[in-house]
């Protein structure tokens, strides 16, 4: 693994490769439709921690009691895309034998080799996918791999029904049709008992956009979306999904430069906070 160390760790964790939880920055900004710049995200996700307490008071628990390790990020420049996917893909391999990898993104398409590496360890893993977009397009703006398609591919390579959708408020016809070969796919977070229960019965890889906020809540991301949930609502979902076998988290596509405040970043932050304490 080729990695350069976070010049500020994440909120109480160490610069490391192992401990239970692993925090993994993939840089990857190569096919960003409208603004790019989720490269910088990574670290200025690890920059806003700073502001938050270690302890979580509806978790009760703390992350200086977690072997909470940050690897830094993996270096990408100047890959193309096939290259950095698969230095991700092995990255996590990697870090899933000694640790919960939470992958800190960059553009979405990195959750493909996330995924990818989580698949080949605990075959037939869910992928819970939280965000305002269904990015299950077969092809975008002339590709076929991209932060707007990688999900159909996933779909292809581990079935749709292995997907749940939550928060997605916007594509086109065509991907409305494919979502509706998902397990489930859905504006709303609520989760029907029965697939609550399929997620219950094996490995699970939540993949968070943060877009799948409402812009109020996160206006720094390349494709804001209005009409979706706040903050409080994402990680109450989050809380409800206590005691499923999570095996990989992803947060992704924070753009620093539209997020004058910095609150996106604070918001991804809060939820790899709760994320490590509650699946680490
Ligand atoms: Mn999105």
């Amino acid at each position: 693994m080729s990695l350069r160390p976070p010049s500020v760790p994440f909120l109480a964790s160490r610069p490391a490769t192992e401990g239970q939880v692993v925090l993994i920055g993939a840089p990857l900004d190569l096919t960003e439709s409208f603004r790019p710049g989720t490269c910088l995200a990574p670290q200025r996700i690890r920059q806003a921690s700073d502001v938050l307490e270690t302890y979580s008071p509806h978790l009760e628990r703390d992350l200086i009691d977690l072997q909470l390790a940050d690897a830094g990020d993996l270096e990408l420049d100047g890959l193309p895309l096939p290259e950095a996917l698969a230095t991700i893909d092995a990255a996590v391999a990697q870090v899933r034998t000694v640790g919960l990898p939470i992958i800190l993104g960059g553009e979405h398409t990195a959750t493909l080799a996330a995924l990818s590496a989580i698949q080949r360890a605990f075959p037939g893993t869910m992928l819970l996918h939280l965000d305002a977009h269904l990015d299950l397009r077969e092809a975008y703006q002339g590709e076929t791999l991209g932060h707007a398609t990688w999900a159909y591919h996933a779909g292809q390579r581990w079935g749709f029904d292995q997907i749940v959708q939550l928060g997605v408020r916007s594509g086109t016809r065509a991907e409305y049709r494919q979502a509706a070969a998902c397990a489930w796919s859905s504006p709303g977070l609520d989760l029907p008992v029965r697939v609550r229960q399929r997620l219950a019965r094996g490995p699970v890889y939540l993949s968070i956009d943060i877009d799948v906020l409402d812009p109020a809540c996160a206006p720094g991301t390349g494709c804001p979306e209005p009409g979706g949930p706040r903050y409080a609502e994402v990680e109450w979902l989050l809380h409800s999904l206590a005691g499923l076998q999570v095996v990989g988290v992803d947060v992704m596509e924070v753009l620093p430069e539209v997020d004058p405040a910095g609150i996106t970043a604070v918001a991804a932050a809060k939820l790899v906070r709760e994320a490590a304490l509650l699946f680490g």
